[in-house]
């Protein structure tokens, strides 16, 4: 993504270095719900400024994925915002493509000195004061590994940990498109480091909690075909996830067991919660499926996207699926 309209990324860096030596302190956050990428950024970050002997604080609204518990320094973050502002702090951002994202603290950053906006993805607005944006880049673990070269600081082996997590979720472990010949560079680096990635990959893709696989187990049994087959629809009832005790972090990954199907092109799982529904859809190619979540308020890319109704499911399901086929149309 070379777009004239953004700032070039080596005088970004350049800015970023300068604020990283001359600044005393710091603040850092992910978007909300959290994900590996933002999280093992920030923490790969958080560790950069504490070796310059930095004063820093990392804050997430959304509580942390459990899966990422393993992360060093993840016991740092802390869920509410700081009483006090430390003068001239640095707010650093990660992947908050508007700085809502990040949860409610529009007010903390009008009181920062400098907001500093880091992202890959090529929704992002240019609102903070240094605008690291990548859309070439995988993940922005890979941006934050430039960062640290360009900075001239041999990564360790914690921070090694950080960013490859950061880059085998958000590429899928090397399968989504974004995957690049530097990527895998970029892995191949940190494997240097001698972490265990190995157990990485087991807490991430071969550990699953009781509650996820029978949400699992209920969505797929609810599973139906619609449109010749091509729109795959999955609800889950608020009485499942009482009956589990499961929460929505369970739900994670179940939407894309709809896609596995041959000739499905676009899909939606339904939530019941207590006063309102979640849909969340993923397509295929060209079948644009955020423009059935931003009719209903909600947003997302042409291939992933989501929104809440406040409806009873019956009423969600049928407005959302006579949207979802108009656009096959
Ligand atoms: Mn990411």
């Amino acid at each position: 993504m070379k777009s004239p309209r953004l700032p070039k990324i080596e005088e970004e860096f350049e800015k970023l270095k300068e604020t990283v030596l001359s600044g005393d302190n710091f603040f850092l956050a992910p978007h909300l719900n959290p994900d590996g990428d933002a999280i093992g950024s920030m923490l790969a970050f958080y560790s950069l400024l504490k070796r310059l002997g930095k004063k820093v604080f990392l804050f997430s609204q959304d509580p942390i994925p459990s899966n990422l518990f393993f992360l060093d320094g993840i016991k740092k973050i802390k869920r509410v915002l700081p009483s006090r502002i430390p003068k001239n702090c640095t707010a650093v951002l990660f992947e908050c493509s508007v700085p809502k994202r990040a949860g409610d603290i529009e007010k903390f950053l009008a009181e920062c000195s400098k907001v500093v906006n880091i992202d890959h993805h090529k929704t992002a607005q240019l609102y903070g004061d240094i605008n690291i944006l990548d859309g070439s880049s995988s993940s922005t673990a890979e941006i934050i590994y430039r960062f640290f070269y360009d900075i001239k600081l041999k990564i360790n082996k914690n921070e090694a940990a950080c960013l490859y997590t950061g880059i085998v979720t958000d590429t899928g472990r090397f399968h989504f498109p974004a995957t690049s010949p530097r990527t895998h560079e970029i892995a191949a680096l940190l494997l240097q480091e001698k972490f265990d990635f190995s157990k990485i990959n087991d807490i991430i893709y071969a550990t699953k909690p009781y509650p996820s696989l029978k949400l699992l187990g209920r969505a797929l049994e609810s599973l139906k075909l619609l449109n010749k087959g091509k729109i795959a629809v999955m609800t889950l009832k608020l009485s499942d996830f009482k009956e589990f005790s499961a929460r929505a972090e369970h739900t994670e990954n179940i939407i894309n067991y709809a896609m596995m199907i041959p000739g499905v092109k676009a899909c939606v799982l339904f939530k019941e919660e207590e006063t309102r529904v979640t849909a969340t859809f993923r397509s295929k190619d060209e079948m644009d499926v955020s423009k059935v979540a931003s009719f209903f308020g909600g947003g997302g890319h042409k291939n992933a996207s989501g929104c809440k109704l406040p409806l009873p499911w019956e009423t969600a399901e049928e407005k959302v699926i006579s949207r979802l086929l108009e656009i096959f149309k």
